[in-house]
């Protein structure tokens, strides 16, 4: 479900187009009001919207809110693909230019004609934009460096945005009575951090009905290309989706072509060669004997067509395990697969027990320690283990030992009146020189303590492998919490030698954290799986600081199987009991 944040662009973006069109200058204002009373919004919006208390915020009448909670439901409006689809996509595209509203985009057309990127830009270089009333030299080169990053950053979308608009276009195909199957593939399916385009393949014996169908579904701005079994299509935020259909005999072969990746296709092709078979997008096919008729195919070698129904199928008749999406990386699971050793039991969503890993109000939190609970085990957790941030992140509204108390005494009181455990933890800072940012005497009273780096993230290589590995070694039970540092797209990871920190983290008395917010998705696939090799333990967080974000443990589990990681060495896939026991931090 969309959260304030997207709500909040949905609805600036039709304020921005009704302005364009010339509408009347209260209405324009009433859209941007309402995007602000969202952003400014204290509360979990599920609850305002369920409890019908929209309508109470500042600046939103009863018009506005019913379009909020249908945006809410349905993550889109009539009104928004009205408008969209009303404006050429070159035009959205400069809308979607910082510092350019649609103010200055009106004078732009009116004065220069300019109606795409490419006009903008030619009018910056002849120098004719600064010329105009509200522009000048400075905002000339802004616009053309603006243009320029646009151009250099191919836009990759989180894989939490793309699973969001995928899982919707599956649900608008599938209405379709011409759709028999329809699948996300992709990176999408193999759960990579962030995604390129979007893959759909779907089974269907009238590929032409349900094409147009996919073609009039809403959000849709541009057809980049459409045939009968191929239509790809570009949305307003510029996310393209390439359709496949096939026939219902086809689909799992396709299925399984589209989910890739390439390299591990590259692999496979190869062993099915020394198997008997030729593997293609078109299928199985068995290698035709010297002399006998040739089959259907551009390969002189294809012969009968294999009967595939599934991906499993496919897999088995190759001589291999069934490799799920997540491991299709070519980085050893091909060779797994042939011996025996792919991991049997990968974690699975409902195999976690505990909710670990989550803020409060008492630090930056949105949410109270009562709502967490609450919520935590409505969802149907056994424990809730509450983190919130040491005095040292100030900015976080980091606990002092005083508010700590009063923290502990809150969980007491609330742990009377609900029935899943509440662990009380912390989320320490990494100081700089390596220490935590508690006395010991506070670290052993604690149930949880997860450690992680807030602050002076720019160190060199050697520093902050010092400052990482000392952490890692105290003797205390720790959490290494996202351990890269990176936010997708806006902040790269640490210099630092991870294999050194996990090999510190191996000697003493740890776990890795495996971080389900979409911007972290911390660590990296290849760490998880060094850490697999040294035996650290893991814990699948959510990082939550709303009840909504609790959801985000879906991307902690699929990056946990990306890594290879099994339902026995996740820690919080414990019962309460263990898993207090397990991360004590007590010397
Ligand atoms: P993305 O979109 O950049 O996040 O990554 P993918 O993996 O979704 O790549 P995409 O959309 O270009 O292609 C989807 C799948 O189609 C890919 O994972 C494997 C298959 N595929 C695409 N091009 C080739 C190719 O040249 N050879 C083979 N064997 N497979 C390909
Ligand atoms: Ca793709
Ligand atoms: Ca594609
Ligand atoms: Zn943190």
């Amino acid at each position: 479900m969309p959260g304030k944040a997207e709500i909040a662009r949905a609805l600036r973006e039709i304020g921005a187009l009704l302005e364009l069109d010339g509408e009347n200058p209260f209405k324009v204002r009433a859209y941007e009001n309402g995007a602000r009373a969202l952003e400014a919004l204290q509360e979990e919006l599920s609850a305002v919207v369920a409890q019908g208390r929209l309508e109470e915020l500042p600046g939103i009448g009863k018009a506005l809110a019913e379009k909020i909670a249908e945006l809410h439901a349905t993550g889109t409006l009539p009104l928004l693909e009205r408008l969209r689809a009303a404006h050429p996509p070159s035009v959205l595209e400069l809308l979607e230019l910082p510092d350019l509203g649609p103010k200055k985009l009106l004078a732009l057309q009116a004065a220069l004609g300019v109606q795409s990127l490419a006009d903008l830009e030619s009018a910056c270089a002849a120098g004719r934009v600064r010329e105009l009333k509200g522009f000048g030299e400075k905002s000339e080169l802004k616009i053309l460096e603006a243009i320029r990053r646009r151009r250099e950053r191919p836009r990759r979308f989180l894989l939490s945005e793309a699973t969001a608009i995928g899982d919707r276009i599956v649900a608008h195909l599938r209405a379709s009575p011409a759709a028999i199957q329809c699948e996300l593939a992709g990176s999408t399916r193999r759960g990579r951090e962030t995604v390129g385009d979007l893959d759909v393949v779907a089974a269907s014996e009238d590929p032409a009905t349900l094409s147009a169908h996919f073609l009039a579904m809403p959000g849709v701005v541009e057809t980049l290309g459409h045939g009968e079994t191929k239509t790809s299509v570009r949305l307003a935020n510029g996310l393209q989706i390439d359709l496949r259909i096939v026939p219902p005999a086809d689909f799992a072969t396709l299925l399984h072509h589209l989910t890739g990746s390439k390299a591990h296709h590259v692999k496979l092709r190869a062993l099915a060669r020394e198997q008997g078979f030729t593997l293609s997008e078109w299928g199985l096919f068995q290698l035709r004997e010297e002399g006998a008729p040739s089959g259907e195919g551009t390969d002189p070698l294809q012969g009968p067509k294999v009967l595939v129904r599934s991906e499993a199928e496919l897999y088995r008749a190759l001589g291999l395990a069934p490799i799920p999406p997540e491991l299709r990386e070519d980085e050893g699971e091909l060779e797994a697969a042939r011996d025996g050793t792919l991991p049997a039991e990968l974690v699975r969503r409902e195999d976690v027990r505990g909710m670990v890993h989550c803020h409060t109000t008492w630090s930056d939190g949105h949410a109270t320690v009562e709502a967490m609970a609450r919520a935590a085990e409505a969802a149907g957790f056994e424990y809730l283990a509450l983190t919130d941030h040491s005095g040292t992140a100030g900015y976080a509204g980091g606990l002092d030992a005083e508010r700590l108390r009063r923290q502990w005494d809150e969980i007491d009181a609330v742990q009377e009146r609900v029935g899943i455990r509440i662990l009380k933890g912390t989320e320490a800072d990494i100081l700089e020189d390596g220490a935590l940012d508690w006395p010991d005497a506070i670290l052993e009273r604690l149930d949880v303590v997860i450690a992680s780096i807030h602050s002076r993230m720019k160190m060199g290589e050697d520093e902050m492998t010092r400052r990482l590995v000392r952490a890692m070694s105290l003797p205390i039970f720790k959490i290494l919490g996202h351990a890269s540092g990176r936010l997708l797209g806006e902040r790269d990871a640490y210099a630092v030698r991870m294999d050194e920190v996990l090999d510190a983290l191996a000697g003493s008395r740890g776990a890795v954290e495996v971080n389900g917010d979409p911007h972290r998705l911390d660590m990296e696939p290849r760490w998880l799986r060094f850490a697999r090799a040294r035996k650290i333990p893991f814990v699948l967080t959510t990082d939550a600081h709303s009840l909504e974000a609790m959801g985000q443990l879906r991307w902690a589990v699929i990056t946990a199987r990306r890594g290879w990681v099994t339902k026995g060495e996740v820690l919080n896939a414990l019962p309460a009991e263990e898993f207090a026991r397990r991360v004590r931090p007590a010397l």
